[in-house]
């Protein structure tokens, strides 16, 4: 990794950006850089086989890959790139978009895409900062500081959950 990190976010339609906004918003507020897409592994296979070639040459460290239904999207990049690729399945109309976390995560062996949770927009985006920040020391301080805010909200949560228990039990 040289320069700034730098994350290829791509969706298969541009139905799937109300979860994927989340995403780029953490990217943002870790300072990362990126480049959010549409491009579809059925719809536009070229484009995605050229997308996936190209990102490595383009600058991008890794690559966050949404799509919903028989979401092939991650996986086909996956294949024609080398780069990190985490999957985001979009929950779709059928069981709750377990079809498009099965299609995902289901990859054969040798090309692997590593795939978080149903509409888990931001889990994808701190995978990518973990995985950027072994290169880049600075987002590791950042991560530290994002848990520690986080395990300060869960204790005010416990805190007012006592005053509750104690007011009302
Ligand atoms: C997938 O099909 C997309 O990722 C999207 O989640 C789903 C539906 O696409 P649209 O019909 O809304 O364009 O390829």
């Amino acid at each position: 990794m040289a320069g700034r990190p730098k994350v290829l976010v791509v969706m298969g339609s541009d139905s799937d950006f109300p979860v994927v906004k989340d995403c780029l918003k953490i990217l943002k507020e870790f300072g990362v850089l990126f480049d959010a897409l549409v491009c579809s592994a059925h719809r536009t296979p070229e484009k995605a086989a050229e997308t996936a070639k190209n990102a490595k040459g383009n600058g991008f460290d890794v690559i966050i890959a949404a799509a919903g239904k028989a979401a092939h999207l991650p996986g086909v990049l996956a294949a024609f790139t080398t780069l990190p690729v985490i999957g985001l399945p979009i929950k779709s109309s059928f069981q709750d978009g377990l079809d498009s976390l099965l299609s995902i995560v289901q990859m054969p062996p040798g090309i692997p895409v590593a795939t978080v949770g149903v509409n888990g927009a931001a889990n994808a985006a701190l995978l990518a900062v973990q995985i950027l920040a072994t290169g880049y020391p600075e987002l590791s301080q950042k991560l530290d500081s994002y848990k520690s805010t986080m395990a300060q909200k869960v204790e005010e949560k416990n805190k007012n959950l006592q005053d509750i228990i104690s007011k009302e039990i």
